[in-house]
């Protein structure tokens, strides 16, 4: 009975959450669906980027489709799109503008600023499938970090949740593990980095390094995968390759559009064997959630559940739900859960260690942190080194349905 009001509980927010909006002729239909015209999918929240949009094209109108995309043509396709959006955006007579990213693989789209009157216009066009409102998104993260920061070498630890997981396990011969976050401090002494691979899709004049200025993702980097040698600390796959792929700004924050961005160049690039690890959030997303599933299809998508202590269908990409995609909760050193993590089965697949976690950090140091942010990664070192199991479940998991323990 309590499951059915709490699920009950939970539509009625997303419900809530999602406006969806239909813009036709200049006259806003509110809720009111028109199949016939493409969907203009608007958020009431704070974190809406004023005039920034992501349009999502028909795979069917363009002279390229995803499933042709490889990681050898990628930046030929993403400048086939660009020039496509270009000439939409000439044949409007628009007033030219940058094409900010180029989406090819996961989805067929671009990102860029649009007035609401050529918003509309754009919806009338048969090739638009819909038109979603840029948004920010955030590292998902419990708290500020507590003992954290320190630089300098101590002898080897293995933190208590690569233990519970039933880590550490040799990585050395893993697949690589695509760290969309922060960065990765790309030069850290307890991390196999492979530079080569990492990118930063920040823009607006930030960093084009994918180095980490935040500490976020170095700190998940350092759980799926820290070194096995005499300093800091160990991770569940230990010595596997950690990409970088930046989304995210020295505070943690990023845009939705560059986070689908960095899910776009996963999609691409990722081989069989490999692992990507989402430990971010924001509002209910659509184009998101689409390049996430797509993205499934090259390797493992792990995702935070996010740590609002509400349901994770309510927000992106942890609501993302399919094969291949595995969303996580988090639990305490005594399989009790984290207060701060979100719940709901679906999306929610398993739970792991993400209180008081310590794992590398940013400038060669560690630091301990609490989060879903913290769980999501020891699943993604386990899908690195093969099959994941379960071992038991979550002590208080609020939604009424414990959450399996993920283990190797
Ligand atoms: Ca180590
Ligand atoms: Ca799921
Ligand atoms: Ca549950």
């Amino acid at each position: 009975m309590k499951k059915n009001v709490l699920m009950l509980a939970a539509l009625l927010i997303v419900m809530a959450a999602v406006i969806v909006g239909c813009v036709k002729d200049g006259v806003d239909v509110g809720t009111a669906l028109d199949l016939e015209e493409a969907q203009l999918i608007t958020f009431g929240n704070s974190d809406v980027i004023d005039g920034a949009y992501i349009v999502v094209f028909k795979d069917e109108a363009l002279p390229t489709k995803r499933a042709d995309v490889n990681r050898v043509n990628y930046v030929a396709k993403q400048e086939e799109m660009n020039d496509f959006a270009k000439k939409i955006i000439s044949e409007k007579r628009f007033s030219e503008r940058p094409i900010k990213y180029s989406y090819v693989k996961t989805i067929s789209g671009v990102a860029m600023d649009l007035t609401e009157n050529e918003v509309e216009v754009l919806l009338r066009d048969d090739r638009v499938d819909f038109i979603e409102q840029d948004q920010m998104f955030h590292v998902t993260m419990g708290g500020p970090p507590g003992g954290g920061g320190g630089g300098g070498s101590a002898a080897q630890t293995t933190p208590w949740g690569i233990t519970r997981v039933g880590g550490a396990m040799d990585g050395t011969n893993a697949g690589r593990a695509w760290i969309i976050d922060s960065g990765i401090d790309l030069d850290h002494e307890d991390l196999n980095v492979d530079v080569a691979n990492s990118r930063s899709f920040l823009s607006g004049g930030q960093s084009s390094n994918p180095d980490d200025q935040n500490g976020h993702g170095t700190h998940v980097a350092g759980t799926v995968a820290a070194i096995d040698n005499e300093i800091g600390v160990i991770g569940v796959a230990a010595g596997a390759p950690v990409v970088s792929v930046r989304v995210l700004d020295r505070r943690g924050s990023g845009s939705n559009s560059g986070v689908i961005a960095g899910v776009d160049y996963v999609g691409a690039n990722a081989s069989s064997g490999d692992a990507a690890n989402m430990s971010l959030g924001g509002g209910a997303s659509t184009a998101l959630d689409n390049a996430v599933k797509a993205a499934a299809g090259a390797c493992p998508m792990v995702l935070a559940a996010g740590n609002e202590s509400q349901h994770a269908g309510n927000v992106s990409p942890a609501r993302a739900n399919g094969n291949n995609i595995y969303t996580v909760s988090s639990m305490t050193s005594s399989d009790s859960w984290s207060s701060f993590s979100n719940y709901g089965n679906p999306p929610v697949d398993y739970c792991a260690p993400g209180s008081s976690i310590n794992s590398t950090y940013k400038s060669g140091g560690y630091a301990t942190l609490s989060g879903t942010s913290m769980a999501a990664p020891h699943v993604c070192g386990i899908l690195l080194i093969g099959g994941i199991s379960t071992d038991g479940r979550v002590n208080g998991d609020p939604d009424g349905n414990a959450d399996p323990i993920a283990h190797h």
